[in-house]
């Protein structure tokens, strides 16, 4: 809708909203995507609504069509663009202040993979939820993801992949965890839109998580279990 400049989007209902921030978001419009998202949150949208139905479902639309080859990497960056955009809008909002800390947990893309939307929204999912995340970005080696279980000594190590080509590293960096000795002091949870959880099962992970609102649910429960040991043992 770009040669609709101007276009009042106050004026739209929230269903046609809705539908011109997938739009502002397939074309790539960070500016009125922006404007978008805070006029559902003005109109009393919830944080986590706007996300799922106005972004998340965008750039599943955007998501078909590169794969049909209408769309092409640098029109599908400007949409990511926009996306993050919108979401440094809703992180804040989704972070909880002052919340108990649940658990630590390092997150990173593996190897070779450099979509970062879907970890990054985990991880702001992950804070929101009261979790100290460490997100240490794209294209993580495994060394990188050792480094960093080193340092910061999580509880949980996450890790996305979207590739079908990249999901297999993912048995790298657990291997490597269990030649160290190392694989069972962490929950290692796994995620991404190629995986399942018989690809999670093979790779020695504990848990696939379908997405941020499950990998959340997971990681609570596993910190419980895992509560639950400690204070038996
Ligand atoms: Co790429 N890309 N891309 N891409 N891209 C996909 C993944 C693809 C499915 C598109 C398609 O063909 N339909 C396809 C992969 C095919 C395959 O392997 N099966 C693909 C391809 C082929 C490529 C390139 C190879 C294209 C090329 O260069 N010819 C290239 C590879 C680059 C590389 O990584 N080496 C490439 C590049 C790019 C861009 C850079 C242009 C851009 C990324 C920008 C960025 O991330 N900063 C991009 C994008 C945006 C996509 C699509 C359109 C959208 C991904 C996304 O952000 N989704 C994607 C199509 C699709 O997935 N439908 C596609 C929204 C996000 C909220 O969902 O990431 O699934 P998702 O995350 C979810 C869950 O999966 C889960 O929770 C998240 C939130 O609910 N989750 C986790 C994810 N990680 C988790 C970790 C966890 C737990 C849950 O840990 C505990």
């Amino acid at each position: 809708m770009s040669d609709e400049g101007e276009l009042d989007l106050r004026s739209l209902s929230d269903e046609d909203l809705v539908q011109q921030i997938h739009d502002d978001l397939y074309d790539g419009l960070k500016e009125e995507v922006e404007e978008g998202v805070n006029i559902l949150l003005e109109r009393g949208w919830p944080p986590y609504k706007t996300l799922t139905e106005g972004l998340v479902e965008g750039m599943r639309i955007v998501g078909i069509d590169f794969r049909d080859g209408i769309l092409f990497v640098p029109e599908v960056l400007l949409a990511a663009n926009a996306m993050k955009a919108g979401m440094a809008i809703l992180r804040p909002l989704l972070i909880a202040t002052g919340a108990p800390r649940l658990g630590k947990m390092v997150i990173g893309t593996v190897k070779g993979d450099i979509h970062d939307i879907g970890k990054n929204l985990v991880a702001m999912m992950m804070e929101g939820a009261g979790f100290e995340v460490i997100n240490i970005g794209i294209n993580n080696p495994v060394e990188k993801y050792l480094e960093a279980l080193d340092e910061h000594k999580p509880d949980i190590i996450g890790m996305s992949a979207l590739l079908t080509t990249t999901m297999p590293y993912m048995k790298v960096v657990i291997d490597t965890m269990k030649e160290k000795g190392i694989r069972e002091d962490y929950i290692v949870l796994v995620g991404g839109a190629p995986l399942n959880e018989e690809f999670a099962k093979a790779v020695g992970a504990d848990a696939y998580c379908r997405d941020a609102a499950v990998a959340v649910e997971t990681a609570k429960s596993f910190m419980a279990r895992k509560h639950n040991v400690l204070a038996a043992g």
